[in-house]
């Protein structure tokens, strides 16, 4: 069954679902997206996606065409019209169509699509298990170039990192900033538990604040474990107790090695599968 598209304020079968090879969306990257899950019919955490989406388009000076309450509409109508159950949600706003050049004023028609679909998550084994992580040597960009808070297009910075990650035989690789100090992954936001402090980077080291990355620091506060932001170095992970990524595709996932240092036990962590548990509980809205 052909899935339907939301484009142009409309639902259409995916294979009439199209935008113009002129968008610059397409010719520049210039846009902002949002990848959300669907957890039993249930759209995960969708208002602060939303609000997080709105946020990349006001710093990109992107004026999306419907406002907040309709942007939540098209994404719970999209779901439903495809019989979405467990999902994934990809929502993208797009510059629109323009004469060539990078000049904002010379487009029109900013496009907003969604795609409602299934999700292909790291393989089960892994979260028993855990990931081995590499450093990329692509850093970050600077914030001062393109905020790294900014869901935007321009995933190139990501995807070199990917590359080498996939190079080296890990599914994610560990970007650092300008500075040096630890930011992110590719797709995933890092923590590390150090003597039963959670801890993680703040968004000033140049890092996406994921949706995952606050509810597991919610849910990590309401189970009494103390949390802290703090700038940290490759020294840090190395020296953990536990170390996990955060994303909406990988939920919760441990990481047990860095650039072949093991970190801990070299298996998954109590508060990590502690951690691990409470979130898949919240997905499944328990
Ligand atoms: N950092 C980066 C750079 C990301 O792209 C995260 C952290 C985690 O954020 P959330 O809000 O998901 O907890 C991301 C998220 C995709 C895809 O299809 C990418 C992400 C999320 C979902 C899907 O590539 N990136």
């Amino acid at each position: 069954m052909s899935r339907l598209v939301y484009v142009a304020g409309k639902l259409v079968p995916a294979e009439q679902a199209s935008v113009s090879v002129f968008d610059h969306g397409l010719l520049y990257g210039d846009g902002v997206f949002e990848g959300i899950r669907v957890y039993g019919g249930r759209v995960f955490l969708l208002q602060e996606h939303i609000d997080r989406l709105y946020e990349s388009a006001l710093a990109i000076r992107l004026v999306i065409p419907i406002s907040n309450p309709e942007m939540v509409k098209a994404v719970e109508d999209t779901v439903k019209a495809n019989n979405i159950i467990d999902g994934y949600v990809r929502l993208v706003v797009t510059r629109g169509a323009g004469a060539l050049g990078l000049d904002i004023r010379r487009t029109s028609n900013p496009q907003v699509i969604v795609i409602a679909d299934t999700i292909t998550m790291y393989p089960e084994e892994m979260y028993r298990t855990g990931m081995k992580l590499v450093t990329a040597a692509t850093i970050k960009n600077h914030p001062g170039a393109l905020s790294p808070r900014v869901k935007s297009l321009n995933y190139l910075n990501n995807i070199m990192a990917k590359i080498e990650g996939t190079d080296a035989g890990t599914v994610e690789a560990l970007m650092l900033n300008h500075n040096g100090e630890v930011a992110e992954c590719t797709g995933d936001n890092i923590f590390i538990i150090k003597r039963g402090v959670l801890k993680t980077p703040p968004p000033e080291a140049g890092l996406l604040e994921g949706i995952t990355r606050n509810a597991v620091m919610r849910l990590a506060r309401g189970a009494g474990i103390p949390v802290e932001e703090c700038v940290m170095t490759r020294h840090d992970i190395f020296t953990a107790d536990e170390c996990f990524l955060t994303g909406t595709a990988a939920e919760v996932i441990a990481v047990t090695s860095l650039d072949g240092r093991q970190i801990g036990t070299g298996k998954p962590g109590p508060i990590t599968e502690k951690l691990l548990d409470l979130f898949r509980k919240l997905t499944r809205g328990e």
